[in-house]
């Protein structure tokens, strides 16, 4: 399967103690952009799936800070499934990428860090038009 260029995974540092352990996020450093905005997913249901869009300009990290998760991420020509399971793993999704997070676990928290402000107009919601766009961008 061939990487995703836009799509990686961030290692970020624990600070850890025998009182436990702590993790600090900031922006341009351990987060590749600036913080506008910070969300996070919950309650979900294992076969409920979520996502099903792209964003045109949106970088995202998700971060899974308890439980488990997966998402599957489809750059138009490749697809990739990363398994999100760890407190000290972020996945950096770039512009124009379909995501999709399913096979959410019991208590599963998925924290979102997003480098713009909520914007509707923003999301391709539709494949096919998503597809198309990436075929554009990629003859331009
Ligand atoms: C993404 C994945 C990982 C807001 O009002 N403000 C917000 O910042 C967000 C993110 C959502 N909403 C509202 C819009 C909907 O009425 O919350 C509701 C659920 O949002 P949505 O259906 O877009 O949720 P997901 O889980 O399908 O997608 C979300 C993000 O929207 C998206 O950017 O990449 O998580």
């Amino acid at each position: 399967m061939k990487k995703i260029e836009k799509v990686k995974l961030i290692k970020l540092k624990v600070f850890g103690d025998t009182r436990g352990a702590l993790i600090s996020l900031e922006q341009y450093k351990d987060i590749p952009f600036g913080i506008k905005r910070v969300y996070y997913i919950f309650d979900t249901k294992r076969d409920t799936p979520r996502g099903f869009h792209a964003h045109k300009t949106l970088e995202q990290v998700l971060i899974c800070v308890n439980g488990s998760c997966k998402i599957k991420v489809d750059d138009g020509k490749n697809v990739d499934i990363f398994d999100l399971c760890s407190q000290n793993v972020g996945l950096y999704i770039g512009t124009m990428v379909w995501r999709e997070m399913f096979a959410f676990s019991q208590g599963c928290v998925l924290l979102v860090l997003a480098s713009r402000y909520y914007d509707p107009k923003e999301y391709i919601k539709d494949y096919n038009e998503f597809l198309r766009s990436v075929s554009c961008t990629n003859r331009e």
